[in-house]
């Protein structure tokens, strides 16, 4: 009598299990539903970095705390700066050589500080950075401003060849 009592509550017990689980799936497929649809601006993507691109896998993103994926799926460092700026050739750009910056890098220290979003730092090749960022409604540019040593000793500048693109809020 026990024994099928048990045996009647674990069958319950089991039952309740499949039923929430069914509905955590049924909210899931509503969301992307929704996104598909195109009612809900994410809130997340993902970024692929290679030599020379950087490609956020959604353009628009929704305004407040937007978290970015960022993959290196090339074989060289690459970084994500972001900054609050209407367009990538709205850049500054080093004109003249420092020891930190080569000509035609973007000159971020020439960026106000209230428009620097923030950056990954290194994102090795292979490897991926998640990093959050508290964003209002606008345009942003992300760039990755590394240097690398060419054959001949001059600098090849990843923003210069082409490792930058925009995202922007709403
Ligand atoms: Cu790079």
């Amino acid at each position: 009598m026990i024994f099928s009592m048990l045996a009647m509550l674990f069958a319950f017990g089991a039952l309740i299990v499949a039923g929430l689980a069914w509905s955590r799936s049924n909210d899931t497929k509503d969301a992307l539903a929704k996104v598909q649809a195109g009612g809900v601006t994410p809130t997340s993507t993902a970024v692929t970095l290679q030599e020379y691109t950087m490609t956020p896998h959604a353009a628009v993103l929704k305004a407040g705390t937007v978290t970015l994926n960022v993959h290196n799926v090339g074989s060289v460092t690459h970084e994500l700066v972001l900054v609050n700026e209407p367009s990538i050739a709205a850049l500054p750009i080093v004109q003249t050589a420092t020891k930190d910056r080569a000509v035609g890098d973007v000159n971020e220290e020439a960026i106000p500080d209230n428009l620097k979003m923030g950056e990954t730092g290194d994102v090795k090749p292979g490897h991926t950075v998640v990093k959050t960022f508290h964003l209002t409604p606008g345009t942003y540019v992300m760039f990755c401003n590394i240097d690398d040593q060419g054959p001949n000793g001059t600098a090849i500048n990843h923003f210069h060849q082409g490792m930058a693109a925009t995202i922007s809020t709403q």
